[in-house]
């Protein structure tokens, strides 16, 4: 049985290439300094958008054309099975990740449920055996079906937080079973609607104790998985508790979680957060802390969450510029959180959608090398804050001053020299290097 029969196994053609059905850019064995693209290129597909989406919106309902979609109910779920491996080959995509309810329906209770996802892990476990795709991460969804209308772990129920426990521990048992790489906490509905009916203190300390319950149980099983949260600031609630890197790292330190989690950042999260995705990055690099990356893109023209799939260089050069300064992503990786536009409906633009945004990626990681390798941000950044390698600066910086001895030098200055930021020449700088790495110099 074959899904995509059209398509033949996308491989390397370079930049020149006219096949659609090519990588341009993406060149796995590729040099990336002292690494390699697969190294920092971890790239992931996500189930729930490829397999299972229909492309329905609010206003209309699915329009995808997936062969798969002639099952129902567990067949459908084995048809997926088949179909995605079928993809990742052809794609050669070294991860993939998914939901519990992405790979299996839902029962009519919590027996059946986990009994249909044994049955479909089972059979996710063998075509493993015979392929090169590993778990990137799993996760369970504890936010469509109605019971977490209130929330998962921070709902007002004490019923629903066992119940999201419950689907916690099972997806941590799976996660051990297929191997998974690291296990992701998207909050979903962890968050609040209005402060009018909201116990915002028992709700935090809630979702820290689930937290606990949760590290401690993949410690009890053996599951060395890195946990991962995920923020979103807004959508499905108004105010989700994991805002944003800064809000979440607060959060994680505040209950002691910190050496347990780090942080899977999505970039059109980012957006809706009001930050840039590097700026995501950067916050989770620099405190030890980034550990994956949902790669999509959002729409800036619009107000939601749109997924989309990342093609824009710019943005992908100055993410992987923090990935790479960050060493890799460790046992993190690339996971596409990106669904093709609803019109985007025939099988084909699946492997052009993921095509286009591994390209995007191999774009921006070459670039983002040539810029480190050049010093084009260090030196920048040395040079503008060159005041504190010598005299008062570096009294601050290695805390040897105090406001005394500050007063006394502020008092002393005759005039203050300071010298322009230049940002519109840094833009042009790297407008250059992506040019140039278009051009294959
Ligand atoms: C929702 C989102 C999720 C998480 C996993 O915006 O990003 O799909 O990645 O639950
Ligand atoms: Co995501």
């Amino acid at each position: 049985m074959t899904y995509f029969k059209n398509i033949n196994a996308i491989k390397y053609e370079g930049a020149n290439s006219t096949n659609p059905f090519a990588y341009k850019f993406y060149n796995p064995e590729e040099k990336i300094g002292d690494k390699s693209m697969k190294d920092y290129l971890r790239f992931g597909v996500a189930y729930w958008h490829t397999f299972t989406m229909d492309g329905s919106d609010p206003f209309g309902s699915g329009t995808m054309l997936r062969s798969w979609d002639k099952y129902t109910g567990m067949d459908l779920a084995k048809a997926r099975v088949e179909a995605a491996f079928e993809f990742f080959e052809k794609l050669n995509v070294p991860f993939f990740c998914f939901h519990d309810i992405d790979i299996a329906p839902e029962g009519s209770n919590l027996h059946e449920t986990n009994k249909n996802l044994d049955t479909i892990v089972g059979m996710i476990k063998e075509y493993m055996k015979d392929s090169q795709t590993k778990l990137l991460w799993n996760t369970a969804n504890n936010f469509t079906n109605p019971r977490f209308v209130h929330g998962a772990a921070s709902s007002n129920s004490a019923d629903v937080f066992a119940y999201s426990a419950a689907k916690v521990k099972k997806g941590l048992e799976v996660g051990k079973e297929l191997g998974a790489e690291n296990y992701v906490f998207w909050g979903g509905r962890e968050g609040y609607e209005s402060l009018l009916n909201t116990d915002m203190k028992l709700e935090m300390d809630n979702l820290a104790r689930f937290y606990h319950m949760g590290v401690d149980y993949a410690k009890e099983i053996g599951f060395d998985a890195q946990f991962l949260i995920e923020p979103k600031p807004k959508e499905p609630t108004t105010h989700q508790y994991d805002f944003d890197v800064a809000t979440g790292f607060a959060f994680l330190q505040n209950y002691n979680l910190q050496d347990h989690f780090k942080f899977n950042i999505e970039a059109n999260h980012a957006t809706l957060a009001g930050h840039t995705f590097e700026h995501e990055l950067r916050y989770a690099r620099i405190n030890n802390m980034l550990g994956s990356v949902d790669a999509n893109q959002g729409n800036p023209l619009l107000g939601w969450d749109t997924d989309e799939f990342p093609t824009d260089v710019y943005s992908a050069t100055l993410a992987m510029y923090e990935i790479i300064k960050n060493g890799g992503l460790g046992r993190g990786g690339l996971n596409f959180d990106a669904k093709v536009r609803r019109s985007s409906f025939e099988p084909e633009d699946l492997f052009l959608a993921h095509i286009a945004g591994m390209d995007t990626f191999a774009v921006g990681a070459k670039v983002a090398q040539k810029l480190i390798d050049d010093k084009v941000f260090e030196d920048i950044v040395d040079n503008r804050y060159k005041s504190y390698t010598e005299g008062i600066g570096l009294d601050i910086v290695e805390g040897t001053t105090d406001f005394h001895k500050l007063e006394a030098h502020a008092l002393g200055l005759a005039d203050v020299k300071l010298a322009s930021g230049r940002i519109e020449h840094i833009k042009a700088t790297i407008n250059q290097y992506v040019l140039k790495a278009y051009a294959g110099e």
